[in-house]
């Protein structure tokens, strides 16, 4: 009986609270795609873009939590520490969802991490790595990822892995000079990146310019394949988007390696 009463106050709390992330509140019934409280910490919402599926392949349908987008240009994400930190943008459009945030998410599941991509042509691509994490501040909010599958986009976040974050304010790559002040960007830049989803968003190709706009190297670079849909899951309750809709031209080159 007590067993029963304990049974039934969690089966009541979990349909009561909102969820953690994205999949808690698609597994609550909610399927449609939109802005949504999420509780990376367990205890203050933060504000979220769940991105829902409920129609595509079973390794596709869930739902996603959205942790860095662009998609018109409309947010600055040349910005300091704090805010990289904090958190910022708009999350009907571009926003970035936060380290702190990334960290308490990635801290207490197990993730795997989605990269859409799409350029002015309306080509679709995406990479997919099965295995996503962010680490504590006091280590530089190291980024660990593993298990990529390739969508077409190919890996372009392997040269990341392992790396702290970097913004222009807070310089923690492996480069002589700050990767984020040179590329106009902030991430877990190295020497410095094959991938700069938070650079200046270009509106277009511009080939004078060099490594600064939303670059995803790999991409058409005789890496890439089909399998424009390949996505597997850990699991089909803890699922991670990281959608980086980048509408510009990439550039190819290899920077600083
Ligand atoms: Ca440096």
């Amino acid at each position: 009986m007590v067993f029963l009463a304990a049974l039934l106050q969690v089966v009541l709390m979990s349909e009561c609270q909102d969820g953690n992330d994205c999949s808690d509140i698609y597994n609550s019934g909610e399927t449609v795609s939109g802005i949504y409280p999420i509780y990376p910490a367990g205890d203050v919402p933060v504000s979220v873009y769940c991105q829902m599926i409920s129609d595509g392949k079973d390794e596709d349908n869930g739902g996603w939590t959205v942790i860095q987008r662009r998609m018109d240009g409309s947010v600055n994400f040349y910005r300091p520490w704090d805010q990289y930190k904090r958190g910022f943008g708009n999350v009907a459009s571009e926003y970035w969802l936060g380290l702190e945030n990334m960290y308490q998410l990635t801290n207490s599941r197990k993730y795997m991490l989605r990269v859409d991509l799409e350029d002015f042509d309306g080509n679709k691509v995406f990479a997919l790595y099965s295995s996503f994490s962010v680490g504590p501040e006091a280590d530089g909010y190291r980024l660990h990822v593993s298990g990529f599958k390739n969508g077409g986009a190919g890996d372009s976040l392997a040269n990341h892995n392992d790396q702290k974050f970097t913004t222009l304010d807070k310089d923690q790559d492996l480069y002589d000079q700050n990767c984020a002040r040179l590329y106009l960007g902030a991430f877990w830049y190295k020497k410095c990146h094959h991938a700069n989803p938070n650079g200046v968003y270009l509106w277009g190709d511009d080939p004078t310019i060099f490594a600064i706009g939303n670059v995803w190297y790999t991409w058409k670079n005789n890496f890439a394949v089909v399998n424009l849909l390949l996505c597997t899951l850990i699991s089909s309750l803890f699922l991670f988007f990281f959608a980086c809709k980048v509408k510009q031209p990439f550039r190819f080159l290899k920077i600083c390696i």
